[in-house]
């Protein structure tokens, strides 16, 4: 395995050597001898602010973590995907969702065009099309408004408006309900189907390919029991496609003029900017999604401008390389404690994991160093009631993501506040700790005997020094959570510049698109045991029969 980019880097060595002294750091120690932590490590930007002092590192960290970013390219980098460049080298294609959210004026040009009049087309079609549905002027086929909207879709056709329509569910029109169909498996969409009504219900075909299998699927039982209760000529009212593929969209009935395209330079994980917002818009409508939009360009700026130093996704970034790649931790946990955010780690999971699970450089060479850890999580304060256990006293050291809202989207009193102390409470006892002499003293004061106390104290003591970010927002409104996703996307950006990988191709998951073809066939027709091991072959038998025993 050759010496890949990021060790080769000069600043590589200095970081390595620091590490040999900040691996002995207690996080108890650095706030008792910099008791300026939370000013000195913490950052606004776009509406959210950025505490992340709880971590193992100091400035000395920083500005060595920076140092080899800047010598990795990240500002080069950066620029060349602010302005269309094809660094989506394996696939050939410029990576532009910031183009998505920029303002109408902006020029951003790929293969010399500029495609900024092209998106704002699209998004004026969908400002045209979320007006009437929402107003009632588009009606179904016997006239009445829509009142139920199905989105089928998968990956990224599927968890940015599913993640975002669950996350701002305080802004969503009151006539109408969001539902979300992914899965092939057909109890998904058969639970849908049976609760709406064709008359008023809309379907919309999300798929940048139009081929997706498990989409495609899906798509043609809804269309099958629409014409079972409806005739073809009633289909155009009712469905309406969000793609690339115009042909395969007008083969299936839809009306091109409901078709909202989008480009090749969209990547499935970033699009919800584009027309796969289209359920976002109907939602909430076409003004909010505008601010969620604005949100996102403010981060798309923050990240443009701001020093390495002071750069909110930077910094994020850089923290994840600083527990990868040297303290060797291979996962990351996200904690909204926003019920509303409870699709934003399965989104997450999707925009870190697919970007940057890459086992080879851009240039093809096997790394020699860990890339993305596994992105996990839940809500609070539900996940403290349950794999919170292991973040405090398991033997492996899990860096936390804290996210939460200042005020809450209702108004009910008292359970916010609860809230924010569990959150803050959690970040300051995994920072924390309990000594063996705390978890003592404490037993004392509660009158248990010293052969118990002596049985209970190891078990009662925890080690503290567990990182985390808390990132706060005012409220989770379309704005915060633009700028919120857009954090992450340039965090996802920075550590695959570090990395040296491309972010933007997902040859795994293709993979998976392709292997399932092969076996389809063996289930219901004749088997080809010569193709496979004796496991698959079992399983493929098993399936045939439907019988276990
Ligand atoms: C995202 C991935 C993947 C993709 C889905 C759906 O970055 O490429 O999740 O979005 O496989 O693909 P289609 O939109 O083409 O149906």
């Amino acid at each position: 395995m050759s010496q890949s980019a990021f060790t080769a880097a000069a600043a590589h060595d200095p970081l390595q050597s620091h590490f040999a002294e900040a691996k002995n750091w207690h996080m108890r120690m650095l706030f008792s001898q910099e008791p300026d932590r939370f000013s000195r490590f913490s950052v606004k930007a776009a509406g959210l602010f950025l505490d992340y002092s709880k971590n193992r590192l100091n400035d000395t960290t920083m500005r060595l973590l920076a140092a080899l970013a800047r010598e990795r390219g990240l500002e080069q980098q950066r620029d060349a995907m602010f302005s269309g460049k094809k660094i989506n080298t394996t696939e050939q294609r410029a990576v532009l969702h910031v183009a998505l959210r920029a303002p109408r004026n902006a020029a951003i040009q790929v293969d010399g065009q500029d495609v900024m009049p092209e998106v704002h087309r699209v998004l004026d079609h969908i400002r045209d099309f979320a007006e009437r549905v929402r107003s009632g002027q588009w009606t179904g086929c016997t006239g009445k408004s829509i009142t139920d909207v199905v989105n089928i879709g998968i990956g990224g056709s599927d968890l940015g408006p599913e993640m975002a329509c669950r996350a701002l569910r305080a802004f969503v029109h009151p006539r109408l309900s969001m539902h979300f169909v992914s899965n092939v498996d057909a109890h998904d969409i058969d639970s849908v189907l049976s609760h709406v009504n064709p008359e008023t219900t809309l379907f919309i075909i999300a798929s940048k390919t139009f081929t997706t299998v498990e989409t495609m699927m899906n798509a043609q039982s809804a269309r099958t029991w629409f014409l079972r209760q409806r005739g073809a000529a009633d289909l155009p009212k009712h469905f309406v496609a969000v793609s690339t593929n115009t042909k395969a969209v007008a083969a299936f009935g839809i009306d091109t003029n409901n078709m909202f395209p989008f480009w090749d330079w969209v990547g499935g994980r970033y699009s919800i900017w584009s027309a796969i917002g289209l359920p976002l818009a109907l939602a909430i409508g076409y003004d909010r999604f505008a601010e969620f939009l604005a949100g996102a360009h403010a981060m798309d700026q923050h990240f443009r401008t701001a020093p390495l130093e002071s750069n909110m996704p930077v910094i994020l970034g850089l923290i994840g390389v600083w527990y990868r790649n040297f303290f060797g931790f291979s996962s990351l946990t996200i904690a909204p404690y926003h019920q509303d955010l409870e699709r934003f780690p399965a989104y997450l999971q999707q925009l870190e994991m697919e970007s940057n699970g890459k086992r080879v450089s851009k240039e093809g060479n096997a790394l020699n160093i860990a890339s993305c850890p596994a992105v996990w999580g839940d809500v609070g304060t539900n996940g403290q009631h349950a794999y919170f256990q292991l973040l405090h006293q398991g033997t492996d050291v899990i860096p936390v993501d804290f996210i939460a809202a200042l005020k809450p989207s209702h108004a009910l009193p008292g359970h916010h506040t609860v809230l924010l102390a569990n959150c803050f409470a959690q970040s300051e006892a995994l920072m924390r700790g309990k000594t063996s002499d705390e978890a003592r003293a404490e037993m004392r004061a509660q009158g248990l005997a010293e052969d118990d106390i002596d049985t209970l104290a190891p078990h009662r003591t925890f080690p503290g020094n567990r990182p985390s970010n808390t990132i706060l927002m005012d409220a989770l409104t379309p704005s915060a959570l633009g700028a919120l996703i857009a954090l992450y996307e340039h965090k996802t950006f920075t550590q695959g510049v570090l990395w040296d990988v491309n972010s933007f191709d997902q040859w795994g998951v293709e993979l998976g698109k392709a292997l399932a073809k092969n076996i389809e066939p063996e289930l219901t027709g004749t088997p080809r045991p010569d193709a496979h091991d004796s496991s698959t072959n079992g399983l493929i038998a098993l399936a045939r029969t439907g019988l276990i025993s």
